[in-house]
């Protein structure tokens, strides 16, 4: 049964006062709360068993080379990836991209073409801009309509065979539209071209199947839920991360070196140059039991409710605007009142002990279709409550009365 009181009593942080007032986190699009499942993890691990990975003959760093192969075996079942070697730890989502943009550079053409979202991240824009410079390959866009949805047709006229790869996000972070990720990889494949998703925004909401999915790559980093920051995953076929080249060189993703000639190691060490984010990875892995333990289901129900309740609370205060109005959205809300500029706002209800974020959301692109310099934007988690959301009416009606 889902009780989200006896939820709470796992995020230590939720019992702060911000300003003397009870702390109403709704910032979770930018990083989630961490429960202390997690954090009794990560002080275990220190506490008990840190040590360098993969190399030492003694206890501890056989300990703690176990628990972190585990993790990846835990995000292996997550994602249900068909091989464990399949999973490379990265430092986040933007790591992912970068890794996979990068191998493309030698993979593209001057005549090739790719596909990116008008939804997305910067973080899933300029390092396809850098590889297009890299490779003189041609950027095209999938544009948006009103709502803040895709638009499928414009996308089927941009595709052809000379489209390389697609890449769009899953959940858009700035309006929380859900992308319909299966018709762009399908349509994709249709042309040969490869799809990358940035799963940094649904990872919180939804459990993906990357083989249903049919995916090519899928990124995203473990502290949009309820793990550590500075840790993450990219999956990728095995046939596609045969193909790509080592992103970074150093110890651990060698088979042999010598002056003349330096082999690789196989698959994931390939991808992870240097000592890796150790703690981090064992913590994701406890992350994604604590949230399974939940349940996706019940996540996804629950804060739809939230997203409604707030979307109707929200929308009786006049003047107020939401951009981003798909009916396939998960729970972000991006607003602003008429006139207000949204870092006011947001400097108001931080008075009031609430967390939101302000301003163009790492989406600039999105700001510029709407002609807004930014949004305040609401992010709930499956730790909300009702009763947090009426605390978010009713400071937005208090800003409104102090700033017009
Ligand atoms: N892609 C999407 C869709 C994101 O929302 C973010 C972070 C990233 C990529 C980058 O993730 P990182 O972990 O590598 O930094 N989004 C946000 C946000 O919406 N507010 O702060 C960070």
């Amino acid at each position: 049964m889902f009780n989200v009181e006896h939820i709470r009593q796992d995020f230590p942080i939720l019992n702060r006062e911000v300003n003397g007032k009870p702390l109403v986190y709704l910032d979770n699009a930018a990083t989630s709360q961490t429960p202390k499942q997690v954090i009794d993890v990560i002080v275990d691990y220190y506490s008990n068993y840190n040590a360098n990975i993969h190399r030492g003959v003694h206890t501890l760093s056989q300990e703690a080379t176990d628990a972190y192969e585990q993790g990846r075996i835990k995000i292996q079942k997550h994602v249900n990836a068909k091989h464990t070697h399949e999973i490379i730890f990265t430092s986040g989502t933007t790591h992912g991209i970068n890794l996979v943009a990068n191998g493309f550079s030698s993979l593209l053409k001057k005549e090739d073409e790719i596909i990116v979202s008008a939804l997305e991240h910067h973080s899933n824009i300029v390092p396809w801009q850098m590889l297009c410079e890299r490779t003189g390959a041609t950027l095209k866009v999938i544009p948006m309509n009103l709502e803040g949805e895709l638009i499928m047709s414009e996308y089927d006229k941009l595709l052809s065979e000379n489209t390389k790869l697609v890449f769009v996000n899953h959940i858009s972070n700035a309006l929380g539209t859900i992308n319909p990720i299966e018709y762009i990889i399908e349509k994709a494949h249709a042309v040969g071209a490869a799809v990358l998703v940035d799963g940094a925004q649904s990872c919180p909401h939804i459990k993906p199947d990357v083989q249903d999915l049919d995916v090519d790559f899928y990124v995203t980093s473990a502290h949009k839920m309820c793990g550590p920051t500075g840790e993450g995953m990219l999956y990728g076929k095995e046939t596609w991360l045969k193909k790509l080249p080592p992103y970074q060189g150093g110890g651990e993703m060698i088979a042999e070196v010598t002056f003349d000639k330096t082999t690789y190691a196989d698959l994931p060490h390939k991808f992870e140059a240097g000592t890796p984010n150790i703690c981090g990875g064992i913590a994701f892995g406890a992350a994604i039991d604590y949230m399974n333990a939940i349940g996706f289901d019940a996540i996804a129900k629950y804060e739809h409710e939230l997203l409604d309740y707030a979307t109707e609370k929200l929308l009786e205060i006049e003047g107020l605007k939401i951009y981003g109005t798909s009916k396939h959205k998960t729970s972000v809300i991006s607003f602003n009142l008429e006139g207000i500029h949204p870092y006011d706002v947001g400097t108001i209800l931080d008075k009031l002990g609430i967390a939101v974020r302000t301003g163009h959301h790492c989406a600039q692109p999105i700001m510029d279709f709407y002609k807004i310099p930014g949004t305040v934007r609401a992010s709930f988690a499956f730790y909300n409550t009702k009763s947090e959301v009426d605390a978010l009416v009713s400071g937005v009606k208090k800003a409104k009365m102090m700033l017009s």
